[in-house]
């Protein structure tokens, strides 16, 4: 299989997918509620990734495809040899208030779920995060690293909260208020998949957060196992790339362990 012209392919969709979002972005934005009044989707998400969605099965309908907005499609779940995650914003909650961080975030996987290809476009900026199994990661065509921080007390990590944060005691606030009584900097960005991509570009030293989805995650994770990084459980188990609960860890790998020991004191399991 050429991991590269799939990369190339994925690429060029992510860019024009960009496109539409930067136009959608000029015009005002109206939103539709999803779970709740917090969980939002716009035109805007629905419109990239019919797009996406489209162009990816046209030239792979061999493989299947989960969207975040649309669910599963392409070929049969079961049998795929290869499966597309796509979530066309990451990062709705910025884009429908304005705010220009987001992304594009697209993962080729095998069948066990384990990442080969990721493309996160950050159309905004016109940065293009790729990353190919075993083969680096780069940032605009040109290999990015994580950090080499040795001390959280020296770190800037990254986090978010789940959309349940106003209904469900599991949400992340006690971790935030630890982490930011021993870190030098702490960002709530809003887009997982951008958090782990400035890990791998060495933005930030780390980042965590709960219930994240496969679509969220799966490209970024390759990026920062790629850079050099380190993603795992909130128990530092690699067992999956994702677990029910959604929960990750990511860093240089320098901090990794004083990241699980606040997670671990500031946890009701
Ligand atoms: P989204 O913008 O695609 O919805 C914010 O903390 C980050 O977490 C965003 O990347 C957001 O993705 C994601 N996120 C938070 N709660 C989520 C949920 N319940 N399902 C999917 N993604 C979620
Ligand atoms: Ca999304």
């Amino acid at each position: 299989m050429d991991t590269q012209a799939i990369l190339s392919n994925a690429s060029i969709i992510a860019e024009q997918a960009g496109v539409i979002l930067r136009k959608k972005f000029e015009q005002p934005i109206k939103h539709m509620t999803k779970s709740s009044d917090i969980d939002i989707v716009t035109e805007a998400d629905q419109e990239a990734e019919l797009f996406i969605s489209r162009e990816l099965l046209r030239l792979y309908p061999e493989h299947h495809l989960v969207g975040e907005e649309g669910g599963g499609q392409g070929a049969p779940i079961d049998t795929a040899t290869y499966h597309w995650y796509v979530d066309p914003i990451d990062g709705t909650t910025n884009f429908a208030s304005g705010i220009p961080h987001f992304c594009v975030s697209l993962a080729l996987t095998d069948a066990d779920r384990k990442p080969i290809v990721a493309v996160i476009y950050q159309p905004m900026t016109d940065d293009l995060y790729t990353a190919i199994k075993g083969e680096g990661a780069k940032r605009n065509g040109k290999p990015i690293q994580v950090t080499e921080t040795s001390k959280l007390v020296q770190s800037v990590v990254g986090s978010g909260f789940p959309y349940f944060k106003h209904t469900k005691p599991d949400n992340n606030t006690k971790q935030w208020a630890e982490f930011t009584k021993k870190v030098r900097g702490i960002r709530r960005m809003g887009s997982a998949a951008l958090d782990l991509a400035y890990v791998a570009a060495g933005r930030f030293d780390g980042y965590w957060e709960p219930s994240l989805k496969p679509w969220d995650v799966l490209a970024g994770v390759l990026l920062v196992e790629e850079a050099g990084g380190k993603v795992t459980d909130y128990q530092g188990g690699n067992r999956q790339q994702w677990d029910e609960k959604g929960r990750f860890v990511s860093s240089n790998s320098h901090i990794h362990q004083e990241m699980l020991n606040i997670i671990k004191e500031s946890y009701d399991w």
